[in-house]
């Protein structure tokens, strides 16, 4: 190549900044290339990548399968709108259905829209099903919780970030503490009104905080109790991250609204979902609701094989078995560290916690020695820092991140 062609890192930085509007405040880092588990800069530099585009990219950037389903699709029919059927849509709703164990499959892009459409299937269920007045549910939903940026879910955000000069607010959401039974029991008790439970199974933007044993199989509990939607967002612990196929199903939990994004298409492509029976489901009639690429024919065709390179490749059996040894390899090292204090998570959706104060910029210091060690992290929440592979590493690759992990943090205590 000309050197006249080469883009610089600056140079891309330097577009952003000139002409993209100012809303993230990325590592400096120019990627443009991806395989595997590993990301490549425009100057050929490999890292491997720990963020996985927050957890999209489970199996692996540009997996062949993935990408040769893509492309043989968009080579033949890419939208229809759902004015008309194509011939993939339906061949889509009852893979993914047999395969998340559902009666019906709602078909959406991104994981804001598919936690919009939960609600308002939980609020037209509770109208028509359940029996409340109009215009009078309630979700309930967590606080610390993350689901999205449209203007109804930061309504019911608590990260004055996100929110601040975005109001008027949607109403209609209760808040209460994450991981707390007796909270939950109490509103449910004390409020006929409830609809519907909106959980994340691990909170990812909090810091990936892992709830006790037992308290989503205890929760899905008293909301069948009080006839209450157990709604789960798994767009970012779905899909194998956490060691098995969802979240949930470290505790038996069969939520009544299942919603998906993110690497139900590997990251190759916006593809969302919101899974339920057809008690809940029945109550969407034509008009109601809808999309114009939702569920389009490429949609369709990258998420079923986005699906089988799960089970092919065993990644959520993968994700278990790794997950176990990076927390204990870390934890081995956190014994005798003062710069980290901790390691949590779970499957190989991870993460470790700075000795630092949130304002402090020690894990965005951290994150930028990793990365000119070969290796991309995200702090999140100041003094926390993301650890989320693709889920295709093998061991010998993860014991060289835990390695240049280890000695990255050395160099800061
Ligand atoms: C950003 C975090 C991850 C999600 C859950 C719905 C959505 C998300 C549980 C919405 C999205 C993202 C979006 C991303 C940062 C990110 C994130 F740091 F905020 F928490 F993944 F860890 N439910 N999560 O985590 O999905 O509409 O984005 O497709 O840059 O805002 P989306």
């Amino acid at each position: 190549m000309a050197v006249l062609d080469q883009f610089t890192s600056q140079k891309a930085i330097d577009l952003e900044n000139r002409y993209g509007a100012h809303n993230y405040h990325p590592l400096p880092v120019v990627l443009s290339r991806g395989e595997g588990v590993y990301v490549w800069d425009v100057d050929g530099k490999k890292y491997y990548d720990f963020l996985s585009a927050y957890s999209a990219v489970n199996q692996g950037h540009c997996h062949p399968k993935i990408i040769d389903a893509m492309d043989k699709q968009s080579r033949t029919l890419t939208l229809t709108s759902r004015a008309f059927h194509n011939d993939m849509l339906g061949k889509y709703e009852k893979f993914a259905c047999e395969y998340f164990n559902f009666d019906k499959l709602l078909p959406m892009n991104t994981g804001a829209e598919a936690v919009e459409t939960a609600v308002k299937l939980c609020r037209k269920w509770a109208y028509e099903k359940k029996g409340i007045e109009e215009n009078e549910a309630e979700i309930i939903v967590c606080n610390n919780n993350f689901h999205g940026r449209t203007t109804t879910i930061i309504s019911f955000s608590n990260d004055p970030v996100a929110r601040k000069n975005f109001g008027p607010y949607t109403n209609g959401f209760i808040k209460i503490a994450y991981d707390d039974l007796t909270e939950l029991e109490q509103v449910l008790t004390t409020n006929k009104n409830v609809a519907g439970f909106l959980v994340e199974p691990i909170q990812g933007e909090a810091g990936v905080y892992v709830p006790s044993e037992g308290y989503l199989a205890a929760a899905a509990a008293l909301c069948k109790k009080h006839n209450v939607l157990f709604i789960a967002d798994e767009v970012q612990t779905g899909i194998a991250r956490t060691g098995k196929l969802l979240a949930v199903d470290h505790e038996n939990v069969r939520p009544d609204v299942l919603i998906l994004g993110k690497a139900l298409s590997g990251g190759a492509y916006p593809v969302s979902a919101v899974l339920a029976n057809d008690d809940i489901m029945g109550v969407i009639k034509p008009g109601t609701h809808g999309s114009t690429f939702g569920g389009n024919p490429v949609a369709a065709a990258v998420a079923i094989a986005a699906l089988e390179v799960v089970k092919e490749e065993s990644l959520a059996e993968n994700a278990e078995r790794l997950g176990k040894l990076f927390r204990s390899e870390l934890n081995a090292y956190i014994q005798t560290s003062t710069i980290a204090k901790l390691v949590r998570g779970k499957g190989l959706l991870n993460a470790i916690v700075i000795n630092d104060s949130e304002e402090g910029d020690t894990a965005w210091n951290i994150c930028l020695r990793l990365r000119d060690n070969g290796l991309l992290a995200k702090p999140t929440h100041g003094n926390i820092i993301r650890f989320a592979p693709p889920l295709v590493m093998n061991e010998e690759q993860l014991m060289d991140c835990v390695s240049i992990i280890i000695n990255t943090l050395k160099e800061f205590e």
